[in-house]
């Protein structure tokens, strides 16, 4: 397979875009592909600070390094959840994220960073030169169980929330820590290093159920819709898993490639491998059905349920939340007063 820019050998083939381009092209389409889902959904500016979540995975990682290179302000964002048995989960996917940041592989040189129309990268990021000159990353790193007191699982366990899995708390306490912290430094937006793969997935989830209100909120944008609220953004959104794990490869990210253990079977992985089937029976199978719902979606087939709630100021640590009194971290956490 050959580079259709090129002719030299291709290092990726994607059959839905019936494209095939070497490592320099492959990144430069990357980067020119990530720029134009931040334009098309208006997501975020170059004069606005932007806080990536990152995981020490290639999503997350690959997207703070195609920020950068793009000339955005990105600083990251890493929540240790304390995931370290039956393997060292956290521990590996900080020490990453540390060696991302210690690498010179984001230091991209350039005065100049803009992607041209036709979707093409500029020579700046061709040449991989400084997209702001100077401009050091910062990262910062919330430890959960030094923190809060307790690591994920042992909360999940004392407040025997969601049926044996930790994910439920895990992702309340992700949810709460990333919008705190870009509220408190003063950042407008958030960004998430979904893909379209863990899209769809939610997405044929949602479905299976038919479960409107959240179709109505899964969007590559959801703005700040309160006071204390971040806009949460997801510049991968259309980005297939394999395309972000090719970039990390071509672009030498080292990220770490086992899952939390506690991914293991559960019901969204289930759901990716039948998704999977029908994407090689049918390539481009998940990017239509994601590209149609938006579609759908925008035209204003889930509006009935896109109610905005009335949001209280939580009694303790004043962040938005549905009911009064206190928030339901706070409640989880059994928090009675503003820790972090
Ligand atoms: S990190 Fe947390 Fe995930 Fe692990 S405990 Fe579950 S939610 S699986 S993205
Ligand atoms: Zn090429
Ligand atoms: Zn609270």
């Amino acid at each position: 397979m050959k580079c259709r820019k090129c002719g030299t050998s291709a290092v990726i083939n994607m059959r839905q875009h019936k494209l095939a381009l070497c490592g320099e092209h492959y990144v430069e389409w990357f980067a020119g592909q990530t720029e134009r889902v931040i334009e098309k959904y208006k997501m975020f500016s170059r004069d606005e600070r932007i806080l990536v979540a990152v995981s020490g995975g290639k999503d997350s990682l690959s997207l703070w390094d195609v920020l950068l290179r793009l000339g955005y302000q990105a600083d990251g964002l890493y929540i240790g959840l304390g995931i370290n048995a039956p393997l060292p989960y956290s521990d590996a996917s900080l020490e990453m994220t540390h060696k991302f940041l210690a690498s010179d592989v984001w230091r991209v040189a350039s005065d100049e960073s803009r992607v041209t129309d036709d979707g093409d990268a500029s020579p700046a990021i061709r040449n991989s030169q400084f997209a702001i000159p100077n401009f050091t990353p910062t990262l910062h790193v919330v430890d959960v169980p030094a923190t809060y007191g307790k690591s994920i699982p042992e909360i999940s366990r004392e407040k025997m929330r969601g049926q044996g899995r930790p994910c439920a708390a895990c992702g309340l306490t992700k949810r709460y820590v990333m919008n705190r912290l870009a509220h408190d430094q003063g950042y407008t937006v958030l960004a998430t290093g979904h893909n379209l793969d863990d899209e769809v997935a939610v997405l044929f989830q949602n479905t299976l159920r038919w479960q409107l209100g959240y179709l109505a909120r899964q969007a590559p944008i959801l703005p700040a819709s309160h006071e204390g609220l971040t806009r949460k953004v997801k510049p991968f959104c259309r980005f297939y898993e394999r395309e972000t794990a090719a970039y990390a490869l071509v672009r030498g990210i080292e990220y770490i490639y086992d899952e939390c253990p506690h991914a293991t079977g559960n019901q969204m992985n289930f759901h990716k491998t039948l998704l999977n089937q029908l994407e090689t029976e049918s390539p481009g199978a998940k990017l239509a059905f994601y590209l149609e719902f938006l579609r759908a979606r925008g035209e204003g087939a889930f509006t009935l349920y896109n109610a905005t709630e009335t949001l209280h100021a939580c009694e303790i640590c004043g962040q938005p939340t549905s009911a009064p009194g206190r928030c339901a971290f706070c409640r989880m956490w059994d928090v009675s007063r503003v820790v972090g």
